[in-house]
């Protein structure tokens, strides 16, 4: 269980998306009660609003990139608002947007830790790796690069987000539920050292000891970020997401998966990202999202 207050801080844009919508996350969120289930569940929590940027001018890319000087806009933003709560002790909930804008979360973050002597840990929940570059990308969307941008590889305005390049390194991360790499972007994923978890290693060992792996060697100084894509859930139970990958954990392994990151009483940041309502259906992903929401934050079936 956390006993930090919590913001929930909406980015409505979908500047980095391959397809429009994801700007409607937030809205979509708040629709689906995320501030009353976590309130209901004994905790702080003070919804801050939306921050605000430029409108997305669905162009091509330039020099690999699409929207690359609003992308830097929007996670400025970010990287001040999640920046600011942080430091008033406070566990920010960043509801996307889509996922370009962990550049700022958790280049924000890494800057606290730095501030505070913690050692970050990412957990990556995701259908992708997002290790893209400009040379590798098959479409210029700045969403499929957020990890490679926070270890060093991307243009020098995203890397150099929060004053530290790289803003953290590869082994910070573990990424869980991969099952959609670009031909590229496998190469830059080995050469590196993140740590992935893809739906193979699932399948063959279960969630239960994929996430036993994934959270070993935590300790007390450990802040522990979480950065939830929802299309890392199966298309099945979360069709309200740009691009969706079948085969991805069912709602019993997410759940799973949620409850023993709970367990750790380790997080401290949460992004939201890739939940696009204009794929949903009757609003159920966002529903599906805060129920796991809740568990991540120490719900569970049985009295434990
Ligand atoms: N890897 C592809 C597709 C993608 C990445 N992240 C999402 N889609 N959501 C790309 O365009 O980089
Ligand atoms: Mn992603
Ligand atoms: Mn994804």
């Amino acid at each position: 269980m956390v006993n930090k207050a919590i913001s929930l801080v909406g980015v409505p844009t979908d500047i980095g998306a391959g397809h429009r919508g994801a700007s409607m996350g937030p809205e979509a969120l708040r629709v689906a009660n995320l501030a009353a289930r976590l309130t209901r569940r004994g905790l702080d929590v003070v919804d801050r609003g939306n921050l605000q940027g430029p409108l997305n001018p669905w162009q091509p890319p330039v020099d690999g990139y699409r929207h690359l000087p609003e992308v830097v806009a929007w996670n400025q933003a970010v990287h001040e608002a999640i920046y600011a709560e942080l430091g008033e002790g406070r566990l920010p909930i960043m509801l996307g947007g889509d996922h370009c804008l962990a550049i700022g979360s958790i280049s924000a973050v890494a800057r606290h830790c730095r501030d505070t002597g913690k050692t970050l840990r990412v957990l990556w929940l995701d259908a992708h790796a997002d290790f893209n570059t400009a040379e590798a990308t098959p479409s210029g969307n700045i969403h499929g690069m957020p990890v490679a941008c926070l270890c060093g590889n991307g243009p020098q305005e995203l890397i150099s987000m929060g004053g530290q390049v790289p803003a953290t390194s590869a082994p910070v991360f573990r990424q869980i539920g991969i099952r959609s790499v670009d031909e590229g972007e496998k190469r830059l994923v080995r050469e590196s050292q993140v740590s992935i978890f893809d739906m193979r290693h699932i399948d063959e060992v279960g969630m239960k000891r994929t996430m036993e792996e994934a959270l070993a060697d935590i300790d007390e100084n450990t802040h522990l970020h979480v950065s939830f894509d929802v299309d890392f859930l199966d298309p099945t139970i979360a069709p309200g997401v740009g691009t969706t990958v079948r085969g991805g954990p069912n709602y019993r392994e997410a759940q799973l998966c949620m409850e023993m990151i709970a367990d750790t009483g380790r997080v401290g940041s949460l992004d939201i990202v890739e939940l696009n309502p204009a794929f949903d259906k009757k609003n159920q992903t966002a529903r599906l999202a805060v129920d796991l929401v809740e568990s991540l934050f120490g719900k569970s079936t049985l009295i434990r």
